[in-house]
């Protein structure tokens, strides 16, 4: 008999927005890969009817692998996951795994992340920007943005990763057991490096492996101006903070 291993119980959580062209793709392309894995879909009341697609998806699965959660309200991303998150730490999932709806996240490679884990890190992103990573079917003008979002981020917080704005990634449950996740309140890119930088000042082991992305085919994009200041001022004021508590020898966070 072989040992278990972490990613034996994982949760793959996917937030949605009117993802109905996308939803039933992306859910049987992760069970044909990873045919074990449970998913949560976060639907916050999705005018397109993608809750009730979800629902008929979970009532369809006799082997209980799919699991829906109904918001109210349009709460963004960040809060969706948060709620994710509670809901898999409240069961017994080792794993707790962010996956978008779009078919940007290959669910063919979350074996990659998954082995990482199992390896022994407990933060895995899945990274366009490490060798053998790549973006299809992106405009220059995103890019650009991301690229130097990622370049920024790692100045600012003189982090090593190349894709801390990711949003493809394996959390060993230990790891959201101990972040404040009633504090997080970041939403879009900046939610990402949030979780990723609070993890790195825990002391986790944070790893990257690579992916490819591919832009979304069907569906419209929630990106805006305000996620991308967002993400500037709040990465500027850690990477100060940062810098003033290694000047000061404090270590207080907010
Ligand atoms: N539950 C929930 N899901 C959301 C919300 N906003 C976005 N999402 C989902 O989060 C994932 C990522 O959103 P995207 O619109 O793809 O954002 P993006 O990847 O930055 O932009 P594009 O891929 O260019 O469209 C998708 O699965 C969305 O449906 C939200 O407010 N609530
Ligand atoms: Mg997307």
């Amino acid at each position: 008999m072989t040992a278990e291993k972490p990613s034996d119980h994982t949760l793959v959580i996917v937030p949605t927005f009117n993802e109905i062209d996308n939803l039933g793709q992306i859910v049987e392309r992760l069970h044909r890969a990873l045919p074990k894995t449970h998913v949560l879909v976060v639907d916050d009341g999705s005018p397109d009817g993608t809750g009730d697609l979800a629902d008929s998806l979970a009532a369809g699965d006799t082997a209980g692998r799919i699991h829906v959660m109904h918001r109210t309200e349009k709460n963004g991303l960040g809060g969706a996951y948060i709620a994710g998150f509670r809901w898999g730490l409240e069961r017994e999932y080792t794993v707790l795994v962010e996956m978008d709806a779009d078919g940007s996240h290959a669910p063919e490679q979350l074996h990659l992340l998954l082995a990482r884990v199992d390896a022994g890190a407990d933060l895995v992103l899945g990274s366009r920007y490490v060798p053998g990573g790549s973006v299809v079917n992106w405009p220059k003008h995103r890019e650009v943005l991301s690229r130097g979002g990622n370049i920024y981020s790692r100045l600012a917080l003189g982090v090593t990763l190349r894709d801390i704005t990711g949003g493809y990634r394996a959390y060993r449950r230990e790891v959201l057991e101990k972040l404040p996740l009633e504090k997080i309140e970041s939403h879009g890119y900046c939610f990402q490096v949030d979780l990723a930088w609070r993890t790195i000042q825990e002391g986790f082991v944070v790893d990257e492996v690579p992916i490819t992305f591919t832009e979304r085919e069907r569906g419209e994009s929630k990106m805006s101006g305000n996620i991308v200041r967002e993400a500037l001022l709040k990465v500027t004021v850690w990477g100060l903070r940062n810098r003033w508590q290694k000047i000061t020898g404090s270590s207080r966070r907010g």
